[in-house]
């Protein structure tokens, strides 16, 4: 079999009782790709005498001995070879994009409900360089669940080579209880952007809304907007880091470095962490012509292998999406690969939530 693998069937849902065992199955055209296994978009840890993990042919089991409760969950088959990567899950086709309809992902994320009582929203927050897509990612997933053209977020700075965004600005996801925090971008040299010791005390909770970033000046106690005793409300819940992929080759390292410091600042906070890899349209034609094919650019894949490099993040934090643009009307591949990064960072967001609820709530 050459490099061009794809999967030929993709994992179906499967209800099973207690006890009982089960299979995951799906098939690719080849034997010839590595597979990795993840749950709840974690890298699964086998345990012997449970999890059976092989191929037989052509095809890729996940074998659970005596499900239990704590089983459930979605389970996702990540596939490579040299050239070509894919996923295949319940609900994240991944390398089949086909079969991908938006409106059950949009009701899962409707009718998700927060685990914590303690908190009202989950908070996301934006961060990355100067015209990165950053606002344009809240304006696509407000377009879809607002169900028209959302366009209030201010975009474009990629013109200006200046930072559009300059507040610390608080969007409301229709009436879901998400919430996005928009930054000004992130520059080189110390003296303009966004400072990073402003994002990490944002992370902490620390900013409040509307507050009008000081490149110079980063937030600190003395200043009377800081939030001195911030609660699990007000801290940020997910750390969104956004890539362009048509620049990434071209990104300053200063700016780079700036980013990695903040995502060492994140983990410290044991803050999730994934990153939106925009402007997939840019860079790959065949991706631009049919969003489908994504998971078979090579050009993507590269990109992919980039951002990992750059950043140090594990590929499966890496999500590939595509903002309204320039298009007029809606594009549902492109909101169910909205979407599915979407859910990645509203579950990730919640299991914080459910981690630190319970604890006692420090103030770094
Ligand atoms: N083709 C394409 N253009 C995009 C995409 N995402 C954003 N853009 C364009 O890139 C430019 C910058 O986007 P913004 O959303 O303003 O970027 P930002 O990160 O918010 O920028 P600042 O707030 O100024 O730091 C705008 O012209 C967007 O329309 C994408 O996925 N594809
Ligand atoms: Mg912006």
């Amino acid at each position: 079999m050459g490099k061009n693998w794809k999967f030929v069937t993709v994992l179906a849902d499967k209800q099973v009782k207690e006890e009982e065992d089960v299979t995951l199955r799906c098939q690719t055209n080849t034997g010839d790709v590595t597979v990795t296994w993840e749950k709840k978009d974690q890298k699964l840890c086998c345990v012997e005498g449970k999890h059976r993990t092989g191929k037989e042919g052509s095809a890729i089991f996940l074998e659970i001995k005596k499900v239990e409760l704590g089983d459930e969950g979605k389970y996702t088959a990540l596939a490579h070879n040299d050239s070509l990567w894919g996923r295949a899950g319940q609900g994240w086709l991944g390398q089949n994009m086909h079969g991908l309809r938006q409106d059950p992902i949009i009701s899962a994320l409707k009718s998700f409900k927060i685990s914590s009582g303690d908190v009202k929203e989950l908070r996301f927050l934006l961060h990355g360089p100067v015209g990165a897509g950053k606002s344009s990612i809240i304006n696509t997933i407000k377009t879809i669940f607002e169900g028209h053209q959302y366009i209030n977020c201010l975009t474009g700075s990629a013109l200006t080579g200046e930072s559009l965004t300059t507040k610390f600005e608080k969007f409301n996801v229709g009436d879901v209880p998400f919430t996005f925090y928009d930054v000004m971008g992130l520059e080189k040299g110390g003296s303009k952007g966004v400072h990073p010791d402003d994002i990490i005390s944002a992370l902490k909770g620390h900013v409040p809304n509307n507050y009008e970033f000081k490149a110079c000046a980063p937030i600190d106690k003395d200043n009377r907007h800081y939030i001195l005793d911030p609660t699990l409300n007000d801290k940020i819940h997910c750390l969104v880091s956004v890539i362009p992929a048509d620049t990434i080759s071209r990104m300053d390292d200063e700016v780079i470095q700036k980013m990695r410091n903040i995502r060492v600042a994140a983990s410290e906070l044991r803050i999730p962490q994934v990153v939106f890899l925009t402007t997939v349209d840019q860079s790959c034609p065949m991706t631009k012509k049919d969003m489908t094919k994504l998971y078979q650019s090579r050009k993507i894949k590269q990109k992919v292998d980039e951002c990992r490099n750059k950043l140090g993040v594990a590929p499966n934090c890496i999500f590939p999406v595509k903002n309204y643009h320039e298009e007029t009307k809606p594009n549902e591949q492109l909101n169910c690969l909205m979407l599915e990064a979407f859910t990645q960072i509203v579950h990730s967001a919640d299991d914080f939530v459910k981690r630190n609820s319970s604890q006692q709530e420090t103030v770094e």
